[in-house]
This record gives structure tokens, sequence and C-alpha cells, in this order.
């Protein structure tokens, strides 16, 4: 069932979907740029490797991550947060390439959130298998800035549910190439990405790359000396 779904995904190529109010999936808009992005993420890699994020639980999770930007994804025993410092070498994350935020920024453009400037693109790398769990994005200092995500390399069942865990959810195909944006109203739905199922892509293998931006930190406050 699945499968047929997927192989029908080629005749829909372009398709644009609103899951919600402030929520735009741009089907294949990434798809030209994915072989330099792919690149570009193995540089990332070998700078700042993947890592298995451990939870402050001590839940070892099946995605590994790995950040480039001012700001990357890091977590200790008290929680998550938004890290200048990729803890584990003590270094800077490397710089985010200007390729991935502008395509972020033109995505972002695109759903109606003109002037994106993540600071923040956090990599996941998803096994056969590997899963995020329903959640809210809200680690970061504003909900002012949407959240951009690129998928690339094997398909994923993301679904996109609403302001409480129990509340019905939508479900999303992301393939290669497709950009999803959630902002605004749905900046802070709840959303999960279901187990990757068994597959090979030409260009990732038997993984799926996600690319997601987020503007983290503080807001400029433009025009207010101190800030
Ligand atoms: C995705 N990722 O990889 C969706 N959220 O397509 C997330 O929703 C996510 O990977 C918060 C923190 C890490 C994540
Ligand atoms: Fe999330």
């Amino acid at each position: 069932m699945i499968d047929d779904l997927f192989a029908g995904m080629d005749l829909y190529d372009d398709r644009r979907e609103a899951p919600a109010e402030g929520a735009l999936v741009l089907h294949g808009y990434g798809r030209t740029e994915a072989p330099a992005f792919l690149a570009a993420v193995g540089q990332i890699a070998e700078e700042a490797p993947f890592r298995h994020i451990v939870t402050p639980a001590g839940y070892r999770m099946s995605v590994a991550v790995t950040s480039c930007g001012p700001l990357g994804w890091a977590t200790d025993a008290q929680g998550y947060r938004y890290s200048p410092i990729e803890p584990e070498s003590g270094r800077p994350w490397p710089p985010m390439p200007k390729e991935f935020s502008d395509l972020a920024r033109r995505a972002a453009a695109e759903a109606g959130f003109s002037g994106f400037a993540p600071d923040t693109c956090l990599i996941n790398r998803y096994a056969v298998g590997s899963r995020i769990s329903l959640h809210q994005d809200k680690h970061e200092a504003t909900y002012d800035a949407p959240i951009v995500s690129l998928s690339l390399g094997l398909p994923a069942i993301f679904l996109f549910g609403g302001f409480e865990r129990s509340a019905p959810t939508t479900r999303i195909i992301l393939g290669h190439g497709d950009v999803m944006v959630w902002g605004g109203p749905s900046r802070l739905r709840y959303h999960a990405v279901q187990p990757i199922k068994p597959g090979w892509h030409p260009d990732t293998g038997e993984f799926r790359i996600s690319l997601t931006f987020r503007k983290a930190g503080r807001p400029r406050r433009e025009g207010v000396s101190g800030a």
C-alpha cells in the first residue's frame, strides 16, 4: 500500500500541500540542490561527526545528529539546549553554507514568512527503523520564526498534529528534495517521524537525512541599544 504511494510520487513532483494555516509542503523544492547539499553534509560531518543523542532520561536516540551554523543542538544532564560549541570537541559548529540558508529563506518566503534568517541547521540522519516520537519544537528563544525542513534520501512518513499530544495527526510523505515549512499559527504543532521503512536511495543509500532550519537564539531587537 505504502509502496504504491511512493511509486506514484514522481507524478506529483512539485505539488504543494497546506496541511494547516502557516504550514506548507513544497514537494521537490530542494531536489536540484540535493547532490551539492549532501556533499556539504559529508564535509560538515567530518568536522562535527554525527552523534547519537542520549536524552536526559538516558535513552539513546536512534537518529544521529550534527549541526552547522552559529548554534547547534546539544544535550546533557540538564536537558536539551542550543549551544555555540559542539560539546564533544569543544569547538564551534561548522559554518552554515550560504546555499543552505538561502534555500531555507526562499522556502519560508513561499509560505509567507519573509526574512527568515536561521541561526542553526540541525542535520538528522535516520537509519532504517529510526523515528522521532510526537513532540513540539519549543527550545527556541522565539516562536516568531518558522521551522523549515528539507528531506533527503529515503522517504519519511511525517505526522503533523495539533496543539495537544492527543490531537489527530495528518500523514505527510516527505521524499527526496521535499521541503516543509511550519510557522505562525502552526509553529507549536506536535509532529513526529514514523520509523523509516527499509529501502535504498541512490544518493543516500539506506538513510534519510533531514536538514531542519531554525531561529534558535535571541531575536535581534533592531534599534534597541544593548539588545
Ligand atoms: C525531521 N525533526 O527530521 C523532523 N525536532 O524531519 C524534528 O522534528 C526535530 O529532529 C526537534 C529536534 C530535533 C528534530
Ligand atoms: Fe521537531
